[in-house]
């Protein structure tokens, strides 16, 4: 059972940090065994994708591959998200932003939700560390109560190497007020789409991999004329007429990462 983050002098509950910071901790969200995955998971990406950068493995290759969506769909993770949601939950998003030792880039301060084809933006982020997460291999830093800001429009910056290259407008940025998110592996962050966030380059000699989720309730509709990669239910009930929704991967030897409990995928 993960924890919540402590805070002042009592344990606020994670929706309750949310609520006024924009973003909470969970401690132990997933097991060992299953970070332990994860970090193998990262691995193998790399040996399947060279033409990649290990910051990209993206929301196009989750629904083909069976590890990753028994990944997402983890009750430990179910768990937190639903707390956010509701009950009804699919998959909007998902993304490896692993940063190798030395060449890690980073992301430049911006709002998730600038970016996101839904209505409404109702949506949460999980943040999974793969890695131990740290200001020297470059964690992810919010701006707490920036959540309140309206979602403002992407700027273009390819001035700096960056995950992203586009930001939201520096001059609304007050990195003085920046936290940063220290995380060991197997923890989560969660964090709303509208918080300013973003990360430093990883220079360290330890690469530090995370997980992003993007969780939406049923009632959220992604706005694509193209059906939508990754639209997976996940818990509950979709509703009528909103989302079509890809069905799960099939586990195949010769295709996919082996895992614990493969063979009831196949
Ligand atoms: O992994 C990072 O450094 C940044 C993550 C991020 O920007 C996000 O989850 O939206």
């Amino acid at each position: 059972m993960s924890t919540p983050e402590v805070s002042s002098s009592r344990v606020a509950s994670g929706k309750e940090m949310y609520d006024r910071d924009g973003y909470a901790i969970f401690r132990s969200a997933i097991s060992p065994e299953l970070v332990q995955e994860a970090r193998n998971h990262v691995e193998w990406l790399q040996q399947q994708h060279p033409e990649l950068r290990p910051e990209q493995f993206g929301h196009t290759l989750v629904a083909d591959d069976p590890f990753w969506v028994r990944l997402i769909s983890d009750p430990g993770l179910l768990d937190i998200a639903e707390q956010f949601v509701g009950p009804n939950m699919a998959l909007f998003a998902s993304h490896y932003i692993a940063k190798p030792p030395f060449d890690g880039k980073p992301v430049l301060w911006h709002q998730d939700g600038s970016y996101w084809p839904l209505e409404p933006m109702e949506v949460v982020t999980l943040w999974l560390a793969v890695d131990d997460s740290t200001p020297e291999n470059g964690c992810m830093r919010v701006i707490p109560g920036s959540q309140t800001m309206d979602l403002q429009q992407l700027q273009i910056n390819s001035e700096v190497e960056s995950v992203l290259s586009s930001e939201i407008d520096p001059s609304l940025v007050d990195a003085s007020q920046a936290v940063d998110v220290i995380l060991n592996a197997g923890d989560v962050s969660v964090h709303h789409p509208n918080i300013i966030h973003g990360s430093e380059a990883n220079n360290s000699p330890r690469r530090r991999a995370g997980l992003t989720i993007r969780y939406i309730p049923t009632t959220t509709r992604i706005l694509s004329d193209e059906p939508w990669p990754c639209a997976l239910l996940l818990r509950g009930e979709a509703v009528p007429g909103v989302n079509s929704y890809v069905a799960r991967p099939r586990y195949i030897e010769s295709k996919h990462m082996s895992f614990a409990g493969c063979e009831s995928w196949t």
